[in-house]
């Protein structure tokens, strides 16, 4: 662990980066604003496996997509790791996944933007790796989550359960099962043979009982005993199974907990790119968070929402340039 882990405990200060097809529409469909996380759209406006795939995976395209520029621009703002979203709560893998038929393999994109983003930090000498929502997916027909299209707990508490819902419906179990035996162990194994991450980032896990959480890090470890695994792929109030803990990512909250500990900020309060949301905090903001966690011994890791033709929101590029040149006179090189 010590050894895995010590990479991680210089980094310091990292880029976090929702991206997925719900950045096209940015936090609006039918011509209607949707609050709160941009990258919900899907739960929030309850739309369909089949009508999310005819209308956001296949116009996905995102003509505007540079790995070394979006790379680039992550190292001269003084961070040292990158973590994207290979597949968030929407299911949808955002790079071609031989498993299933939810992926941008199913989009006009002909490209693998987790290869271009995995040689671009090789060439930066940025550490790279991958969030990826083990638990809740809302276009598998067994996982927990998606209640409008199935039967599926994990949602409306007062449908099939909502948080600890295996508890209340143990008959529902074996359909979470199926689903990590068929989807999340696959491409997690998947991403670690095509991409060997340097991390990988869970999200969630409550949604899936602490037994299936372990036997994920399990499949995990069984092939590759190196990669840092954040502390949300299992954990219960009092244990943390993986290598280090973050703490509560409300945006505005921000408290170190003991050990080895991660912050993840955004700089609005969204995670995924939002055209609403304005609300991004002025650069001295971070500055200050930074100082501050590297004072009390942990990393944060600074989330921005890239829009869904791949370019840089000013908004964020912003933010970034402004830490950059602070890092330029006062961070070490
Ligand atoms: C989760 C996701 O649902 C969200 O879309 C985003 O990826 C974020 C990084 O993680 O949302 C959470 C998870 C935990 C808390 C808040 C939002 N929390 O503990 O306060």
């Amino acid at each position: 662990h010590d050894q895995r882990i010590a990479w991680w405990r210089e980094a310091r200060f990292g880029c976090f980066i929702h991206w997925g097809v719900y950045s096209v529409p940015g936090g609006e469909w039918n011509g209607k604003k949707v609050e709160g996380y941009a990258e919900h759209l899907m739960r929030k406006e309850k739309i369909g496996r089949q009508e999310y795939a005819e209308k956001l995976i296949q116009y996905f395209n995102p003509a505007h997509f540079d790995a070394d520029a979006w790379v680039k621009m992550i190292r001269d703002a003084g961070m040292r790791y990158l973590i994207i979203t290979a597949k968030h709560h929407d299911g949808v893998a955002m790079y071609p996944t031989a498993i299933g038929d939810y992926s941008i393999r199913q989009s006009p994109f002909k490209q693998d933007p987790m290869a271009a983003l995995s040689a671009a930090c090789k060439k930066y000498g940025i550490r790279f790796g991958f969030y990826y929502s083990h638990a809740f997916d809302w276009e598998h027909p067994d996982a927990p989550g998606n209640d409008w299209d199935y039967h599926n707990p994990g949602g409306d508490k007062n449908l099939y359960g909502g948080t600890n819902w295996y508890d209340a419906h143990p008959e529902l179990l074996p359909k979470a099962v199926q689903y990590v035996n068929e989807k999340a162990i696959p491409q997690i194994h998947e991403l670690l043979r095509k991409y060997h991450p340097d991390i990988l980032w869970f999200d969630t896990p409550h949604k899936l009982p602490l037994s299936e959480n372990i036997r994920i890090l399990e499949a995990i470890r069984a092939v590759d005993d190196q990669v840092v695994v954040n502390g949300r792929l299992a954990r219960t109030s009092a244990i943390s199974f993986g290598d280090y803990k973050n703490t509560s990512d409300r945006p505005a909250e921000f408290y170190p907990v003991s050990g080895d500990w991660e912050a993840i900020p955004t700089t609005n309060e969204s995670y995924g790119y939002s055209r609403y949301d304005s609300s991004h905090k002025p650069v001295g903001f971070f500055i200050r968070l930074m100082a501050k966690a590297a004072a009390k011994g942990g990393n944060l890791l600074m989330n921005i929402g890239p829009e869904g033709d791949g370019s840089i929101d000013p908004r964020d590029t912003l933010i970034l340039h402004g830490i950059g040149g602070w890092m330029q006179q006062n961070g070490e090189s």
